[in-house]
């Protein structure tokens, strides 16, 4: 959140101030409600909503929401760690964590940054050691999840990272040139063709000390990675800056919102203009472009003219600025491919833009077709493939249920204060508290199932018991199953710091292994004694050896100091779930060895001394007995 404190708020700005006041009224109520219902409601932690509609009676029937020990979730859900730089899973309806991915971070439990691989990985993508993971998108075939990739990008250092889902590790990861802040993060559908990166901070292009003081020069762009490559393919500048991004379902189109149009540098200059833009990307005109050679090409990379004055934009635009108020935040496309959904963040409405008007109108404004007020601080918006949008409203700490051919029905005649009145509007829940992006199951395909909504709300207050002064936030799931019924609140579940988006695929669409296949794997398979190995050589030792209940294929390694020391393992169980690692006392070493997984790390023994090789993983009986000697000898 933008901190309004240091600098004199301008005209406009109270609905910036207001989230604070309505946290301390909405956490008394909340509070209050929950202890009146705590009797009542065994086994979840149901809050319904008593304030604003009374649709929401907790009378209807809501499907099983604990699953029960030794039962498995009917969905994952992939939430990014903000941030912490990683991608959490959690089951859905249960909301248990299965599992953290690391992504931009270093992760000791799962050996990430620590084996040489995965530490040359993160080295060559920049070598920073953290990252801000926002939006993880899943690959899919024909808009539909086909279980292969993960893709999350790191807002901190314009990086985008490519998660394999056979192991759910992290595999790739590019280095974005030419791009500051990217935020949104999205894959052209229907076949996930390319994986756009969207530039939130207008920087000097290229950002090599030019410029550095002139404003009027910063520009954002959006790139173009190629999912099996991991390389940029191409990019395109625009005028003022990108922020969330969405691909229409029809290989053609991809939309941006943008805050900045002002290209200020405050928060109050970033919020002057009533209107910013919806950008829509015509990308295969682009393609044409790229192809023909109509480009810059600045850091290797070709760039594309999108701003407003660039010749392609006359007659057929390779990019349509659309007026949206005001300083527009999420943006998403309607799973039948017909809208896509701006959510005005300082402005209470969404602004619906038709995708098959965009060819045929002179004025792109002709392709909005509808303005809806949702309420006061719509961040973003998921669908159930009903026709409802589910819009979270960051200020009134609520989600709103708006129905959207209704909304395009009464366009532009109603006031913006009947459509709480009319159809369009359908029910609201109050959330705990301040929701950023809320995410239906598989609310990103054609097909969502529009059962549950997952809403990852920034504060939680007072609903946890408090840990010291950095809060958990709260994800709380919805049902969105039953009309009649409305939304009803069924879970809390606090969540480390901090996630922004999130992909709900079901269950069936994924089928991770649960033994390592060596074909998948670089590094030569050791197969036990017959090939295990030492190999000394100028100064470096080799050791070639394998993990298995309780030993590490050698009792002793000696070895000089000053060696270079490899150690490459490879846990021969083949066994699920029987993990060891290599640790090593000292020397700051953890490889992880999950069944039939070959590793690798390493380093100089330059401290003599006796070292105790272990395993960090409870395999067995004999685990804390799983132990090596290392002996580094001094030099002469
Ligand atoms: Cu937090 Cu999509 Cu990065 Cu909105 S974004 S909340
Ligand atoms: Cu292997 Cu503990
Ligand atoms: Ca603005």
């Amino acid at each position: 959140m933008s901190d309004t404190t240091d600098s004199a708020p301008s005209e406009g700005d109270d609905e910036w101030l207001l989230p604070k006041l309505e946290i301390q009224r909405r956490g008394f109520m909340a509070a209050g409600a929950a202890t009146g219902l705590m009797g009542s409601l065994a086994g979840c932690t149901a809050i319904l909503d008593t304030e604003n509609d009374t649709n929401n009676t907790g009378d209807a029937a809501l499907p099983e929401t604990q699953v029960p020990p030794g039962e498995l979730d009917d969905y994952y859900a992939f939430l990014s760690g903000g941030h912490s730089g990683d991608v959490r899973v959690y089951g859905i309806p249960s909301m248990r964590q299965l599992m953290r991915i690391p992504v931009f971070n270093y992760e000791s439990a799962r050996g990430y940054g620590h084996d040489d691989e995965s530490k040359a990985m993160l080295e060559e993508a920049g070598d920073y050691h953290w990252g801000d993971t926002h939006h993880p998108r899943i690959s899919q075939t024909d808009n539909d999840y086909d279980g292969r990739w993960a893709f999350i990008n790191d807002k901190a250092n314009g990086r985008m990272a490519r998660i394999n889902l056979k192991y759910f590790e992290t595999d790739a990861i590019c280095d974005i040139p030419n791009q500051q802040g990217t935020h949104g993060a999205c894959a052209r559908l229907p076949d996930t063709d390319i994986v756009f990166g969207v530039g939130e901070f207008q920087v000097p292009i290229p950002n090599d000390g030019q410029d550095v003081d002139n404003p009027d020069a910063y520009e954002s762009v959006l790139t173009a990675i190629d999912p099996e490559t991991m390389n940029v393919m191409w990019q395109v500048r625009v005028d003022g800056n990108l922020d969330n991004g969405d691909s229409g379902k029809d290989g053609r189109w991809f939309f941006t919102t943008c805050y900045n149009s002002e290209t200020g540098l405050t928060d109050s200059e970033m919020a002057e203009a009533d209107t910013d833009y919806v950008m829509a990307f015509d990308t295969l005109q682009i393609e044409d472009l790229v192809e023909a050679g109509e480009y810059e090409e600045i850091n290797d990379i070709p760039v594309v003219d999108g701003r407003q004055n660039s010749e392609h934009n006359d007659g057929d635009p390779i990019v349509h600025y659309l007026d949206v108020p005001k300083n527009p935040h999420g943006i998403s496309v309607t799973p039948d491919g017909q809208y896509a959904i701006a959510s005005g963040k300082l402005d209470p409405t969404c602004t619906v833009i038709e995708l098959g008007l965009l060819d045929g109108v002179d004025d792109p404004n002709d392709a909005i077709v509808a303005q809806p007020t949702v309420g006061q601080g719509p961040l973003h918006t998921a669908y159930d493939g009903r026709g409802h949008a589910y819009t979270s409203l960051f200020v009134d700490s609520q989600v709103a249920k708006w129905d959207i051919e209704a909304a395009i029905d009464v366009w532009p005649d109603d006031e913006p204060d009947d459509y709480e009145d009319s159809e369009v509007i359908q029910d609201k829940i109050d959330v705990h508290y301040n929701p950023g992006h809320l995410i239906a199951s598989e609310s990103y395909t054609a097909d969502p199932e529009g059962d549950w909504l997952l809403c990852l709300n920034k504060l939680s207050q007072d609903r946890f018991l408090p840990v010291g002064p950095v809060f958990p936030e709260n994800d709380q799931l919805i049902y969105i199953g039953d009309d009649e019924a409305g939304m009803q609140l069924v879970k809390d579940t606090p969540a480390y710091p901090e996630p922004h988006d999130a992909s709900i695929v079901r269950a069936d669409k994924l089928d991770p292994a649960q033994v390592y296949d060596p074909d998948d794997l670089e590094l030569d398979h050791i197969s036990g004694d017959d090939d295990r190995e030492i190999i000394r050589e100028d100064g470096r030792v080799e050791i070639r050896t394998y993990s298995m209940r309780n030993n590490f294929g050698y009792r002793d390694i000696t070895v000089q100091e000053g060696d270079e020391v490899t150690f490459h393992v490879t846990n021969i169980e083949e066994t699920q779930d029987i993990l060891h690692s290599l640790a090593i006392p000292e020397y700051d070493i953890n490889i992880r060895l999950a069944p039939q997984e070959t590793s690798k790390v390493t380093f100089t023994a330059d401290k003599p001394g006796l070292y105790w090789v272990y395993c960090a993983f409870f395999c067995s009986a004999l685990h804390l007995e799983m132990r090596s000697r290392l002996l580094v000898e001094p030099a002469e």
